[in-house]
C-alpha cells in the first residue's frame, strides 16, 4: 500500500448520484489497495457566491455523507481543504510556473464564469486543485469525466516543476469508472448532473426519500420511442438511465436491455428507481446514524495529521524552487 490516491469533493449542495457513481465509489473501493486521501475542498466552494453560515453548514454535511457512503477514517485521511495551509502555499508556487493562456483555456471557468461573476479565485481554481493533488504526491486521482481537463493540466504542471526544479511529483493518472463517468441530468440527457442545477428534478440526491426518487426517474425525460435500447445518439435519456440501473444493480447493460426491450418505458423506469431505491436506503440509515459531534472530531484529528504529511512534502518543494536550504 505505498502508492496514494487523493480526490476532493466541494461542499456546495447536497451530494447526488452522479458523484457517487462517477466518482465516490471509486474513493470507497481504491480504500483497500492504495493509502487513500480525501477533502471536503471549502476553498474551492467559496469561488461562487455562497453565504458563510451554510458554507458551515453544508462542509459538515458533506463529510457526514461522506462517511455514510464508505469512507473509512480507519483507513482514509478525511479532512477539510481549508485546514491544512500547505494546499494554499503550494498553489502559490505552482501559480509561478502557471501560464495564463493555459488558465484561459479551461472550460469549467468559461462556464461557471459567465453564470457567478468572474473572480481570481474561480480563475485560478484549477492550480488550487493541482496542489491539493501533488502536496501530497500521488499516483492517482478518482473523479468523474468532467475532472479530465483540471487533471491534465496537474500532470502537466508536475512535469514542468519536475524539469525546471528536479524531480519532485509523481504524474497522477486519472481514474473514471468505465460507466458512468457522466451522468446526465434527468431533466435533460445533453447536461450533466450537477450538484448547482436550480432543478431539483434534475438529480437525485444521495439523501432523497424513495418516493421523491420513483417520482424523479418517472417523469424522467426520454424520448418518445418505446424501445428500451443503450444508444447515447437516439436515446441519451434511457442511456442515461440503462447505465445508472447497471450501477445500482450490478447487472450488464446487454443483460438489462435483453430483459427491458419490450417493456416499454413505464415498467423499465419503474425497476430503475427500485434499483436506485435499494442502493441509497443504506447510505440515508448510514447518514441518520452518524453523530454530527462525531464527524466534527474525525475532521480535526484527521485535519492534524495531514498537516504533518503535507508539511513533510512542502519541506522538499520549498527546498527545491530555492526558499530554504536543501
Ligand atoms: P457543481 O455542480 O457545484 O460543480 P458537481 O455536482 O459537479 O458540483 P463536484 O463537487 O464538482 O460536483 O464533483 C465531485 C466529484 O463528482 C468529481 O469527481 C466529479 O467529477 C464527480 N461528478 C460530478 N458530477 C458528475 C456527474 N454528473 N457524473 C459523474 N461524475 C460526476
Ligand atoms: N474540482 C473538483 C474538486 C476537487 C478535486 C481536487 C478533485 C478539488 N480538488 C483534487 C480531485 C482532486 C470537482 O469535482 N469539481
Amino acid at each position: 500500500m505505498d502508492k496514494k490516491v487523493f480526490s476532493g469533493i466541494q461542499p456546495t449542495g447536497r451530494l447526488h448520484i452522479g458523484n457517487l457513481v462517477g466518482a465516490l465509489d471509486n474513493w470507497v473501493k481504491m480504500q483497500d489497495e492504495y493509502q487513500t486521501i480525501y477533502n471536503v475542498v471549502d476553498l474551492h466552494a467559496m469561488t461562487v457566491p455562497y453565504d458563510p453560515a451554510e458554507l458551515q453548514r453544508t462542509r459538515l454535511e458533506t463529510a457526514r455523507l461522506l462517511l455514510a457512503v464508505g469512507v473509512d477514517p480507519s483507513r482514509s485521511l478525511l479532512y477539510f481543504q481549508s485546514q491544512v495551509p500547505q494546499h494554499a502555499e503550494l498553489t502559490w508556487i505552482l501559480s509561478t510556473i502557471t501560464g495564463i493562456g493555459q488558465m484561459e483555456r479551461m472550460t469549467q471557468f468559461k462556464e461557471k464564469g459567465e453564470k457567478s461573476g468572474q473572480n481570481i479565485g474561480l480563475f485560478s481554481y484549477p492550480i488550487l486543485m493541482a496542489a491539493d493533488i501533488l502536496v501530497h504526491r500521488v499516483h492517482a486521482v478518482p473523479v468523474g469525466d468532467d475532472q479530465t481537463q483540471h487533471l491534465e493540466l496537474t500532470r502537466d504542471l508536475a512535469e514542468r516543476f519536475n524539469s525546471r526544479f528536479g524531480e519532485t511529483f509523481p504524474i497522477p493518472e486519472r481514474i473514471t469508472p468505465e460507466i458512468g463517468a457522466r451522468v446526465m441530468s434527468l431533466q435533460d440527457p445533453t447536461a450533466k448532473m450537477s450538484k448547482s442545477d436550480p432543478s431539483q428534478a434534475s438529480r437525485i440526491d444521495l439523501l432523497d426519500e424513495p418516493d421523491t426518487i420513483r417520482k424523479k426517474i418517472r417523469s424522467s425525460v426520454t424520448d418518445s420511442g418505446r424501445e428500451v435500447s443503450y444508444d447515447w445518439e437516439n436515446k441519451a435519456g434511457i442511456s442515461n438511465l440503462l447505465e445508472l440501473f447497471s450501477f445500482f444493480s450490478g447487472a450488464g447493460i446487454d443483460e438489462l436491455e435483453a430483459e427491458y426491450s419490450e417493456s416499454g418505458y413505464g415498467p423499465f423506469k419503474e425497476a430503475v428507481a427500485e434499483a436506485i431505491v435499494d442502493g441509497l436506503t443504506p447510505i440515508r440509515t448510514r447518514y441518520k446514524d452518524l453523530d454530527e459531534g462525531e464527524v466534527g472530531r474525525i475532521m480535526e484529528q484527521n485535519a492534524l495529521q495531514a498537516r504533518t504529511q503535507a508539511e513533510a512534502s512542502m519541506q522538499g518543494v520549498r527546498a527545491a524552487v530555492g526558499l530554504s536550504p536543501r
